[in-house]
C-alpha cells in the first residue's frame, strides 16, 4: 500500500501507486503562459504566479525521472492556418491586453499559440526528454482531440498526478476530463498556477468537495516523499 498525504484522502485511493502505472502530467508549461512577451505576459497578468511552479515542477520531475514513472507533457496550441482555432476563442483573446492582438496574432514570441512559434513552446527549463510524450493540444482539456487517453491506456496509467498552468483553466479542465473517464487524478497546489491568486485557491478547494469530486490535492513534497520511499 502506497499513498501520499493529501485532501481529502490519502491518494490514490486504493493505495495502489507504483511508477508503471503512474504518470506526472506537465500541463502547457510554455513561454507563452510564463515567459516574458507571451500571451499571459502580454495580457497584463501578473508573471510571478505563474512562473512559481517552476521550481517545485522541476525538483518533482527528477525524482519522477529518477523512479521511472512516466512523464507526459501538453502544450496549447494552433495550427499556422488557424483552422483548429474556433472564431469565438479567438475573438475573446483579442478583448484584453494591448492592441487587440489575440491568439494566432504576432507577438513579440511569434505567433501567440501557434504550433512551432517560439512562445508556444515549454520552456527550456522543463523541456521534456526524448521518449516522454508530448500532447498538443487545441483546447483547454488535454483529451479534447488528442491522443491522451489511448497513450494511458496502451502504457496502463490509471493514476495521474496533475502540475502546470493555469490551475482554474487548462489544468482543472484536463483533471475533470480524466476523472470523468475513471482515472485518478490529484492536483499539486506548488505545482500549479493561475493568472490570479484567488481562482488558484478556489480551483483547488473545488477539488475537495463532495469527498474529493475530481480527485485530491496534495504538493511537490509530499509525492517526493512518497516516490523516495517506493
Ligand atoms: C489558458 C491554460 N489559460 N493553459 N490556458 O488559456 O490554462
Amino acid at each position: 500500500m502506497t499513498t501520499i498525504a493529501s485532501l481529502p484522502y490519502a491518494w490514490p485511493f486504493d493505495g495502489d501507486l507504483r511508477p508503471a502505472n503512474t504518470a506526472l502530467v506537465i500541463i502547457d508549461m510554455q513561454t507563452d503562459f510564463c515567459g516574458v512577451g507571451g500571451y499571459v505576459d502580454k495580457m497584463g497578468y501578473d508573471l510571478s504566479l505563474t512562473r512559481a511552479p517552476i521550481a517545485p515542477i522541476m525538483a518533482l520531475l527528477a525524482d519522477a525521472r529518477r523512479v521511472g514513472m512516466h512523464v507526459i507533457h501538453t502544450r496549447e496550441g494552433h495550427r499556422p492556418d488557424l483552422s483548429d482555432l474556433p472564431a469565438n476563442k479567438r475573438w475573446r483573446s483579442q478583448q484584453i491586453g494591448t492592441e487587440g492582438r489575440g491568439i494566432g496574432d504576432l507577438g513579440p514570441c511569434g505567433r501567440i499559440l501557434v504550433r512551432g512559434e517560439p512562445g508556444w513552446d515549454i520552456i527550456p527549463e522543463l523541456y521534456p526528454l526524448s521518449g516522454e510524450p508530448i500532447i498538443d493540444k487545441p483546447g483547454k482539456g488535454s483529451f479534447c482531440a488528442t491522443d491522451l487517453e489511448l497513450i494511458l491506456h496502451t502504457r496502463g496509467i490509471r493514476n495521474l498526478i496533475l502540475t502546470g498552468i493555469t490551475t482554474d483553466v487548462c489544468v482543472h479542465t484536463t483533471m475533470r476530463e480524466a476523472n470523468d473517464r475513471g482515472f485518478e487524478c490529484v492536483m499539486l497546489a506548488d505545482c500549479t498556477g493561475a493568472t490570479d491568486r484567488a481562482n488558484h485557491d478556489a480551483a483547488l478547494k473545488m477539488i475537495q468537495m463532495q469527498g474529493g469530486v475530481f480527485g485530491a490535492v496534495s504538493d511537490s513534497t509530499a509525492v517526493i516523499a512518497a516516490l523516495r520511499g517506493l
